[in-house]
């Protein structure tokens, strides 16, 4: 299943940003440290260009602490780019940001001269909470689900320095599907858009190979499961999940699952690195041309079919 949740706000949200790029000096992009791969907007990446990103991989306080070091080394390395790990838990990190930003655009700073930056970045990842951590007052509305902000704000940091809230926006289509699932899990995409079942399965499969010790500590199973659907099935049993008939509540035992990653109850979690995307990629961009270049061959034969096909004689 892949998930696709492009709203019309969104739309007009990518095309406000064009709007306002020729006077920005500074991207921020907030991504969440859970994913940082796949909570990366390739829209944003190509609508920066070549202008200096602060990359923040942020709820840093949910995520495996080892593999955000991993990333943060991963991305610092890329041309000009400035990784960073936030969390809301030690905002004075967030705080540095004004002096980072000033950094980045030395002739502009030196010169006095008034400096943009915006925030952009996908749903519900924190974008309007840092913003409301780096004012010092709550100017723009937070929640914890997406879409909240729906429109662009600006507001003044500091004499000369202004900064762009912006409201989340995905991307038309997620090629990479395990994105889409991660996306999911990570509460990116609206709840409505997709299967929870399925995103159950996808998160089970996952922490049975990444996280086998947590999920035996937290669900007390003495032996792990091996596939992801028995997994889901002993949660559903451990907490009472079961129709009559002795059935497990499937979607019950999903729920509860993909609630304990969001709010921590399973401990801090990573769902990607950057060696296992860089496979992904591959595998994914293969796909996706295969796929273009079966259409391609299916348009020709209808052409063709439609060329070699009687004409109707007139009367
Ligand atoms: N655990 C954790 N939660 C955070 C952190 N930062 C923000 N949040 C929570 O994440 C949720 C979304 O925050 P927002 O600031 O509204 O996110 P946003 O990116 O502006 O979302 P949209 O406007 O919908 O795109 C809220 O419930 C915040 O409290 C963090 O560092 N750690
Ligand atoms: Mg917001």
């Amino acid at each position: 299943m892949a998930i696709n949740w492009f709203p019309g706000h969104m739309h007009k949200a990518q095309k406000e940003i064009k709007e306002i790029l020729p006077t920005i000096d500074v991207v921020i992009e907030v991504c969440d440290a859970r994913l940082p791969f796949s909570s990366e907007n390739p829209m944003i990446t190509e609508i920066r260009g070549d202008k200096p990103l602060i990359k923040i991989l942020n709820k840093s306080d949910l995520a495996d602490a080892q593999l955000t070091k991993v990333w943060l080394e991963y991305l610092d390395a890329q041309h000009n780019v400035k990784a960073i790990a936030l969390t809301t838990e030690s905002p004075s990190i967030a705080k540095q940001i004004p002096t980072l930003i000033k950094k980045l655009v030395p002739h502009k700073d030196q010169e006095g001269k008034q400096i943009n930056a915006v925030i952009m970045g996908i749903p519900n990842v924190g974008k309007s909470t840092l913003l409301n951590t780096l004012v010092g007052k709550a100017k723009a509305k937070v929640g914890n689900e997406p879409a909240v902000t729906k429109g662009q704000q600006r507001i003044r940091l500091e004499d000369g320095l202004y900064l762009y809230d912006t409201p989340g926006m995905l991307w038309p289509k997620i090629v990479n599907e395990n994105s889409g699932y991660r996306l999911a899990v990570t509460s990116a995409v609206k709840d409505t858009a997709f299967d929870h079942d399925e995103i159950a399965c996808f998160a089970a499969e996952y922490l049975l190979e990444a996280y086998p010790d947590r999920l035996k500590e937290r669900y007390k199973l003495e032996e792990l499961p091996v596939t992801e659907v028995e997994l889901i099935e002993a949660i559903g049993r451990k907490r009472g999940c079961v129709k009559s008939g002795g059935y497990v509540d499937f979607h019950k035992a999903s729920a509860i699952l993909i609630n304990e990653i969001r709010d921590k109850t399973l401990g801090p979690l990573t769902f990607e690195s950057p060696n296992m995307v860089e496979k992904e990629v591959v595998y994914f961009d293969e796909l996706e041309a295969k796929k273009i270049a079966e259409r391609e061959a299916k348009k020709e034969a209808r052409g063709r079919g439609r060329k070699n096909k009687p004409k109707k004689k007139k009367r």
